[in-house]
């Protein structure tokens, strides 16, 4: 069996459904031989995005997988490698090489060389036998530990060659760690002697599957949850004891409730220090648990660490604080509910003018609190992008299932989030997914609407088009004032028409909700569609 062929028998006994691609590498021919569905992207940053999309909607239990062929494939892929490096997304990539009379050899590009500082593993295979080895190693650090993306760079002649009969592959396990007990029972006592914890949630209770055990906790110990961006949906927003999500832009009760918490439990969570989450505020006391031993005392110092998976985690902890509270409730619950419940409603009381304001251009709060009084929230996965989008949705926007929230931004790359509403459209094809974005998001990207169109994803796009880089305006007066190097300009509604989907340009209040509406029901029929909504360069967001 040639190399090729080998490694497409290896994905499939991976569980891998479908192979995102672009040619020219032998990987794809070889995955639609053997019955994986190859799905060919317009540029290969879109197509990495789909796999970490892949990746995350499922918590790890299908890994994106994406393959691009040696020299340009590889080199235009970087940024789609280094995001899902940045966001800890676990993703297999499969770059074609150089033949090997050529590999490693200036100018031709060496992805195991380049792409050593954003995958966790990264392999050069040079002898074609050594495939099913290089791919039990690849998977197996996929699979486990810190989710991150692993590389095998496979010369197009390896792949090619045949691999000796005899050749065997078992599936790499998933395998869990636990905390040390005794840490445990530290952190449980520090829990309950505490009179104002805060839960602060990362992803790794996503990655973990948590949610319940993360609830059960945060009830137990009637304690106040907040997540990061990429923790947002792991605990649902509209519980009485939830703060709403981190992020650049906050809300009053979450701000309020970390500047009096005298413990901040951060859970499944790395504490970076990033413009793109909430600062935990300086002093704090800190009790961390996360299964990167790495993370522990970077950014924050913590008093006390757990190392290990976020469900066992919380399992022990659950049997620690169960037994120490002995049934009885700690008597807090209607205080600290109330609490929430008041400052929420002073917080969004100073809000709802601008996500109802009546105006056109359209306040861009009023389309997307439009947008959630629209859809089926609890059946939405929706994604923001980098810039305003992102600011202006996060805070407002309240999930109320797991993974039904894609927030990313460890580093924020405009136009990542079409490509992640079309993979988690692939993982989880009965959700309406939705990426909103900006315009100067789509100039990143926007061509991959035709995959969707072509491959039939059909995801909702809602763009927030204010002919500008608002965001930049502050920071660009100059540049703006005698250049306009701020403005950006397109008709996008046409342009997804153009490609083959259905677009609207929607421009009066009014008409938000019926477009939204219509536009869902296009979706339905297997066609992607664009919104496009005609904004003002909103450069407001909620700091608390
Ligand atoms: C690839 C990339 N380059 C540059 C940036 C910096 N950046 C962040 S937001 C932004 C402009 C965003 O404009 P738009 O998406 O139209 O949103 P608006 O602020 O206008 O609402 C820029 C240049 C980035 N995030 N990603
Ligand atoms: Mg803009």
């Amino acid at each position: 069996m040639k190399a090729a062929a080998v490694v497409a028998q290896i994905l499939k006994r991976e569980g891998v459904q479908c192979l995102i691609g672009y040619p020219v590498n032998h990987v794809i021919e070889a995955a639609a031989e053997a019955d994986i569905r190859t799905i060919i992207v317009r540029q290969e940053r879109t197509g990495l995005h789909m796999a970490d999309a892949i990746s995350r909607v499922t918590s790890g239990d299908r890994i994106g997988v994406f393959a691009m062929q040696h020299g340009p494939g590889t080199e235009n892929s970087f940024g789609g490698v280094a995001q899902a490096f940045g966001d800890s997304v676990p993703i297999v990539v499969l770059p074609g090489g150089y033949p090997r009379r050529l590999l490693n050899i200036p100018p031709n590009f060496s992805s195991f060389l380049n792409y050593q500082h954003v995958t966790k593993w990264a392999e050069q295979v040079v002898l074609p036998e050594s495939v099913p080895d290089a791919m039990r190693r690849a998977f197996t650090q996929v699979k486990n530990g810190r989710p991150r993306p692993v590389l095998v760079e496979l010369p197009v002649d390896v792949l090619a060659a045949e691999v000796p009969d005899g050749w065997a592959y078992t599936p790499a396990p998933r395998l869990r760690t636990a905390p040390d007990p005794k840490a445990v029972a530290e952190v449980a006592a520090a829990l309950i002697a505490a009179e104002r914890p805060v839960i602060y949630a990362g992803q790794g209770v996503h990655y973990a599957k948590a949610w319940r055990q993360l609830r059960e906790l945060a009830e137990l110990l009637e304690a106040p949850v907040t997540t990061s961006l990429q923790g947002k949906s792991a605990f649902p927003e509209n519980h009485p004891l939830s703060l709403g999500s981190g992020g650049r832009s906050i809300s009053q009760q979450l701000h309020h409730f970390l500047q009096n918490a005298d413990l901040i439990f951060g859970i499944g969570c790395s504490f970076a220090s990033t413009n793109y989450g909430v600062a935990m505020p300086k002093g704090k006391r800190i009790a961390h648990a996360t299964l990167d031993p790495t993370d522990i005392n970077k950014d924050v110092p913590a008093e006390l660490a757990l190392i290990g998976d976020a469900a066992l985690t919380l399992d022990a902890l659950l049997v620690e604080v169960h037994d120490r509270l002995k049934g009885g409730p700690r008597g807090r619950l209607t205080a600290v509910t109330q609490e929430i419940k008041q400052l929420k409603a002073d917080w969004l009381a100073k809000w709802m003018p601008r996500l109802t304001q009546d105006t056109t251009p359209l306040s861009p709060y009023r389309v997307l609190w439009d947008l959630m009084h629209t859809v089926d929230v609890a059946n939405t996965i929706i994604t923001h992008d980098a810039g305003s989008p992102r600011d202006q949705i996060s805070p407002f926007w309240e999930p109320v299932t797991p993974l039904s929230y894609i927030g990313w931004g460890k580093t924020t790359q405009l136009g990542y989030g079409l490509g992640l509403a079309m993979g988690a459209k692939l993982a989880a094809p009965d959700k309406l997914c939705v990426n909103v974005w900006g315009d100067a998001a789509i100039g990143f990207t926007g061509m991959d609407f035709e995959t969707a169109v072509r491959e039939r994803i059909p995801i909702l796009s809602v763009l927030l088009n204010n002919f500008s880089m608002a965001i930049e305006l502050k920071i660009m007066k100059t540049a703006t004032e005698k250049y306009r190097s701020t403005d950006i300009s397109g008709n996008y509604a046409e342009f997804a028409k153009a490609l083959g989907g259905w677009g609207e340009r929607v421009t009066e209040p009014g008409q938000i909700v019926a477009a939204i509406k219509r536009a869902v029901a296009k979706t339905r029929e297997g066609t992607p569609a664009l919104l496009e909504f005609i904004t003002e360069k909103a450069v407001d967001f909620s700091i608390f």
